[in-house]
């Protein structure tokens, strides 16, 4: 495509974060537009698609593209289906942003990121870690890197959701949301985890009967800084994301104060934001301009399928740790590929295209 033309997108999944994406896109950044929704309910697809004007609905990506031109694609829908769509992306040359994870397993995510090399020349998935976007993330990275307050030594996370969805699994617990600190812990560190155990309190009785929840995932990178996570999604309250860093001379910590502070009625008090949409807001919308910006160029400006395969292995030790009770080794398959290696940018991304 020439790279004053809009991306042409197709969302695949129309949930909460799909549909988020089709206003984000219409509504908030440019360079790109919403041609097609993919999502087999068509109440939902409709409803999608009522955001974006023009844009078809299909029940299927196979539809859709034949429908339609496309350039890029957007998956968002669960996890363990994103297998299929990232081999047709692949296959048919697009641009992908693949929400988190990038499989459910670590021998998928393997097969893509091998696919990714046969098919293209240079990365094509950027992976939807979007926490690399926030503002406290990365300025906690850069805290790190200067080292002001000596070594890392630590990092406490806390990880709270209101609810889970219905059908929400134990696995899911890592799969869809310790993945963000799996990713997040690499990024802050600069380092790899190399081991994860799983300890499980005291189960929250207001929790689904078969979910044991909260857990604590307590991760070690190779240098011996440990990050524990508390893992609580039917904290009721509203949704929260916060680290503590433990320095050698300081202590920093983010998430804490992400909405306003509302006095009234005698009270002074800070509000909770009920959602990821709202505590990432700007961190979602930096990852998507930055994605369609550089695909537009042919290039990723984000995490790669290698961050979301190394993710995916860490997430099957801690649903080993899960089960087992012990501590868990990390064995990664392959060492990272050259063809992941390039220059790293602020989002530890790789791939940036300049225009010529
Ligand atoms: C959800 O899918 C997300 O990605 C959120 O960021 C995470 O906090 C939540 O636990 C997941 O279910």
């Amino acid at each position: 495509m020439s790279s004053t033309e809009n991306l042409r997108v197709a969302v695949v999944g129309a949930g909460m974060m799909g549909a988020d994406h089709v206003r984000r896109i219409t509504a908030t950044i440019s360079n790109a537009d919403v041609v097609a929704v993919v999502e087999p309910d068509e109440a939902r697809a409709a409803a999608a698609a009522a955001l974006a004007p023009g844009a078809i609905t299909a029940a299927s990506f196979d539809e859709a593209l034949e429908r339609t031109e496309i350039d890029g694609v957007i998956i968002a829908t669960p996890g363990f289906l994103h297998e299929p769509i990232l081999v047709t992306a692949l296959e048919r040359g697009l641009a992908v942003l693949c929400e988190k994870p990038l499989t459910t397993s670590a021998a998928d995510s393997l097969r893509i990121v091998e696919l990714e090399q046969q098919h293209a020349a240079r990365p094509v998935i950027q992976v939807g870690f979007m926490r690399r976007f926030d503002a406290g993330y990365k300025e906690l990275r850069a805290l790190r890197e200067s080292g002001a307050n000596g070594a890392l030594l630590a990092l406490h996370h806390a990880h709270r959701n209101p609810t889970t969805p219905p059908n929400f699994s134990e696995s899911m617990l890592i799969h869809d949301s310790v993945i963000h600190e799996i990713d997040i812990i690499p990024f802050l560190t600069g380092e790899a985890i190399t081991s994860v155990e799983v300890k499980k309190p005291r189960k929250n009785s207001l929790a689904p009967a078969d979910l044991p929840e909260p857990q604590f995932v307590l991760f070690t990178t190779e240098s011996g800084t440990m990050a524990i996570v508390e893992i609580n999604v039917n904290a009721q309250f509203g949704y929260q994301v916060t680290t503590d860093a433990v320095f050698e001379s300081g202590v920093a910590y983010i998430g804490r104060d992400t909405a306003p502070t509302i006095v009234s009625a005698g009270v002074s008090g800070q509000g909770v934001t009920p959602s990821f949409k709202e505590r990432f807001g700007a961190a979602y919308d930096e990852e998507v301009q930055r994605w369609v910006d550089a695909a537009r160029l042919g290039g990723i400006d984000g995490p790669s399928a290698w961050d979301g395969y190394t993710a995916s292995v860490v997430a099957e030790a801690a649903v080993r740790a899960q089960q087992s009770g012990a501590n868990e080794s990390v064995e990664y398959a392959v060492a990272k590929p050259s063809f992941y290696a390039e220059a790293v940018t602020e989002t530890g991304a790789a791939h940036v295209l300049t225009e010529a």
